[in-house]
């Protein structure tokens, strides 16, 4: 039986409706040639690349939640590629060529807009680590500028350029292309397209377990709905990789970390652009509703927790304020947090594991939105190939045996 959108959406009401009978029983009759864990915007990008590009429709999505319920729904949005090393560049630029046209692509308005992204120096140490930063990104063909406090000040307005500030404004470094996207709306894209091309998208079902055959290659899924058969598994569950992978005996090398975002009333529009000051520790923009949408770094201690602590949004607000004087008097709407999981290089894991049929897709940390299409993109290559794609092959687990890492730091674009 194949899922409808309707049914996803019934699902995601709360509504069991269209649950069929047969996986109501004790031993589920489902199978598939790939199931993927998490329905995040990775996830359903991973599905919908494996239906458009591979003609592989027999999969499904199995999501403990609801779709785009986990990081997806919960980040604040930016997407640059200004990144570092030639391995994230190549990801990070092929998922920025794919936003260019994703509305189009989905027939869903993702609401992607290149407002362009700034990136605060305040010292000496952050104006020569943003310039190599800029003169690697040129060499490789990427937009990424160095502009003066004079002309950050032009581009943003609000922002507080004056030389007596605690921190003051040196420079900073612009992506033009950089900017923002609707999230709730990446993941409802994606679904609908995959669901329509025959993808099965399950909600309200945690895997509970990773069953393995005599040989030791991955058989499928115990969910709490029952067991469904897959050939192979895709685990893309962003924040919580290490307790479905440990489900198959595979030990990751992640961390997880809350991560938390805060967004104020409404107000007419006034900031320009994405303005972010790793050195203060706060970031903001302004969402299409009006809101001021501002992230704080990540907390300082591994949780699973989906809230982050008090003083850290406090510590955030106060770097805000300094930075944007007019904000002081604006109410705060809401807060929240994910839970992001981090590698010890700041770089994704993307490949195959040493189990034969088991593939993850995680490690984004606190900046994976960004990379949501050219993510599903390589790992539709690598499900369904059992290869890794060319741009993702450095990402593979191996590396943390081989030692060959790609120690990013403009991943940490918020404070770790
Ligand atoms: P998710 O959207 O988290 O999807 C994973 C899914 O797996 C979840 O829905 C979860 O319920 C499901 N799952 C977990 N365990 C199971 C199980 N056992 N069974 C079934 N399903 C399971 N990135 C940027 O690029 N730009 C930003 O501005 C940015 N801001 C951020 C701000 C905040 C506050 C946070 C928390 C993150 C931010 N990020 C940002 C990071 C970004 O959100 C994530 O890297 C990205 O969304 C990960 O997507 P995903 O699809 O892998 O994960
Ligand atoms: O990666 O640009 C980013 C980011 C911003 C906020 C969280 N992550």
């Amino acid at each position: 039986m194949k899922f409808s959108f309707a049914s996803v959406l019934s699902n995601a009401l709360g509504g069991n409706a269209a649950w069929p009978a047969q996986w109501r029983s004790p031993e589920p009759k489902a199978s598939y040639d790939a199931v993927i864990v998490g329905a995040g915007g990775h996830g359903l990008a991973t599905a919908y690349y494996m239906a458009k590009e591979r003609g592989l429709t027999n999969v499904a999505v199995i999501e403990k939640g609801w779709l785009g319920g986990g990081n997806t729904g919960r980040n604040t949005t930016i997407i640059r590629s200004n990144y570092l090393w030639e391995e994230s560049e190549a990801i990070y630029e092929h998922a920025m060529g794919l936003w260019q046209e994703l509305s189009t692509e989905l027939n869903y308005n993702v609401m992607y807009s290149a407002r362009g992204v700034m990136m605060l120096a305040h010292d000496r140490h952050d104006v020569e680590t943003f310039k190599r930063h800029v003169h690697a990104n040129r060499l490789a063909g990427i937009d990424n500028e160095w502009i003066s406090a004079g002309e950050a000040k032009a581009f943003c307005p609000p922002l507080d350029v004056s030389p007596t500030l605690r921190f003051p404004v040196v420079g900073a470094a612009l992506q033009r292309c950089g900017g923002v996207a609707r999230h709730d709306a990446v993941a409802w894209g994606y679904a609908r397209a995959a669901s329509a091309m025959g993808v099965d998208i399950v909600q309200n079902c945690a895997v509970t377990g990773i069953r393995r055959d005599p040989s030791g290659a991955v058989a499928g899924v115990e969910t709490s709905k029952g067991f469904i058969g897959a050939k192979k598994v895709g685990v893309v569950a962003a924040g919580h990789t290490s307790t479905v992978m440990a489900m198959a005996g595979v030990r990751m090398p992640l961390e997880s970390y809350p991560l938390q975002a805060l967004v104020s009333e409404p107000v007419k529009p006034f900031m320009p652009c994405v303005v972010m000051s790793n050195k203060i520790h706060a970031y903001m923009s302004q969402s299409d509703k009006g809101e001021l949408v501002i992230g704080a770094g990540t907390d300082a201690y591994t949780s699973y927790s989906q809230r982050g602590a008090l003083h850290i949004s406090e510590h955030t607000l106060e770097a805000i304020c300094e930075l944007f004087p007019a904000v002081r008097r604006l109410r705060m709407l809401r807060n929240w947090g994910g839970i992001v999981d981090v590698t010890p290089d700041r770089s994704p894991i993307i490949g195959r594991t040493p189990v034969a049929g088991l593939f993850v897709n995680c490690g984004w940390g606190t900046g994976g939105f960004k990379a949501t299409p050219g993510s599903g993109h390589v790992f539709a290559h690598t499900l369904a190939t059992g290869e890794p794609h060319p741009i993702a092959a450095p990402f593979s687990l191996d590396r943390f045996r081989t030692g060959r890492l790609i120690d990013e730091a403009a991943a940490a674009a918020v404070a770790h």
